[in-house]
């Protein structure tokens, strides 16, 4: 007996288009259960569109970073932004169909909203958002801390369209003893366990009302990239970007503190009295991260690069310090002896990355070493050496610095 073989649907033949980015020529054809060779390849420069210099720290989940010179645009391409995920990325998104509902023991009303609705019915906004990991720079720690081993580049500042989530906020109502909100996203547990939930983060009430906390539906001008959270993403830049939740289908407006996996416990968390390495500290003595610290990259030149001697060459690079401003960039290239003050460039908008630039001469031949050290708009500088020591290694927004030769 033979029986008629299927083929694949419009829908999944769209879908599957929209994550290879183009045509598929003869598609049709492609049986329903066919799974193209594209996404079996565990390439992540090809499977992510991540620029070949991207450093892949693991692939399940999947987490990969930039290397510092990778950084020099003022705006980051997809190419360049680092990925950072606690789960799987969803499967079969079907943006057509996709809700967002908004509820919780403080919303005044529940209000589910699709993608066209979020389009059509409030205003968009532009922002660009400086997104920095909260575990940038653990490798640093010793004793060392478990996780993801990021060194410089769990950073970007991409440009997010979409709504304003006070804007949400209001349309819902949120009741006067709201103090959190926290985001439920698709992706689904490495364990496979359906009921598990990822991560479900959030940000306290006066964040989420900020003009720039976004429900994004757009980066860089397009459809968010699959694995920035396709279709649909809160926005929260100058938290660490564990608070900008990818794939949301579910916001809660809370009366607590909201206590989602990866809100409680010791995660995203570090002691709220400094303690010395190693120290164990207790869960009651572990505070949220909120604002990230002021920091700074060097992302030209290349460390390693041969200059000319004789001609002035330019240094530059980005600087952020979470919701605050930067004031000041300096740098060094005596080992911290003196600093000379680069020029700073304002932000393109508030928790925005700010460009900075120097003309730097060097003496004579041989090895140098150039060190960034921002300030931001409270007076306080980016530490020369890695700063205080926590259980899982977060906040490490030590001096970046690179090697360069006279030749
Ligand atoms: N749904 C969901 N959202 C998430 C995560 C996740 O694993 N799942 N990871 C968070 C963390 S820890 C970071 S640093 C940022 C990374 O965003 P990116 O991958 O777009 O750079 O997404 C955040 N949002
Ligand atoms: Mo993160």
């Amino acid at each position: 007996m033979t029986k008629r073989r299927e083929f694949i649907k419009k829908s999944a033949l769209a879908s599957l288009t929209s994550i290879i980015g183009t045509e598929i020529v003869f598609g049709e054809k492609m049986l329903a259960k066919y799974s193209p060779i594209f996404l079996e390849q565990n390439d992540p420069q090809t499977l992510f569109n991540k620029h070949k210099e991207m450093t892949t720290l693991n692939d399940r989940p999947w987490n990969i970073e930039a290397k510092a010179h990778l950084l020099d645009d003022l705006v980051t391409p997809e190419d360049r932004m680092f990925i950072r995920n606690n789960g799987v990325i969803p499967k079969n998104i079907d943006a057509n169909n996709w809700k967002l509902t908004i509820e919780g023991e403080s919303a005044k009303a529940t209000k589910t909203y699709t993608l066209s609705d979020l389009k059509n019915n409030f205003k968009s906004h532009t922002y660009q958002l400086t997104l920095e990991c909260g575990g940038n720079g653990r490798s640093e720690f010793n004793p060392p801390a478990k996780g993801n081993q990021w060194t410089v580049g769990a950073v970007s500042s991409a440009k997010w369209t979409g709504v304003r989530l006070k804007d949400l906020l209001t349309d819902v109502g949120v009741k006067a003893d709201a103090v959190y909100i926290g985001y439920y996203g698709k992706d689904t547990h490495l364990s496979g366990d359906p009921s598990k939930v990822v991560i479900s983060r959030g940000v306290p009430i006066a964040k989420a009302m900020q003009d720039e906390t976004l429900i994004a539906y757009q980066m860089n001008g397009k459809d968010i990239p699959l694995a920035h959270g396709y279709p649909l993403r809160l926005i929260a830049g100058g938290y660490p970007a564990s608070a900008s939740g990818k794939w949301i289908d579910r916001l809660v407006v809370r009366n607590i503190v909201h206590d989602g996996p990866k809100m409680t416990g010791t995660a995203y968390r570090v002691p709220c009295e400094a303690v010395a390495p190693g120290t164990e500290v207790p869960e009651d003595q572990m505070c949220i991260i909120e604002s990230m610290p002021v920091k700074s990259l060097v992302t030209y030149p290349k460390s390693g690069a041969l200059i000319k001697l004789g001609n002035s060459f330019e240094v530059r690079g980005k600087a952020w310090a979470g919701e605050l401003s930067v004031k000041e960039v300096h740098i060094s290239i005596d080992f911290g002896a003196t600093w000379q003050k680069a020029k700073l460039s304002p932000p393109a908008n508030r928790l925005a990355w700010q460009p900075w630039s120097v003309n730097v001469e060097l003496p004579k031949k041989g090895y140098y070493e150039v060190w960034a050290k921002a300030t931001d708009s409270e007076g306080t500088s980016q530490p020369m050496v890695v700063p205080g020591w926590n259980p899982k290694g977060y906040l490490n927004n030590a001096c970046h610095r690179i090697a360069v030769k006279a030749v």
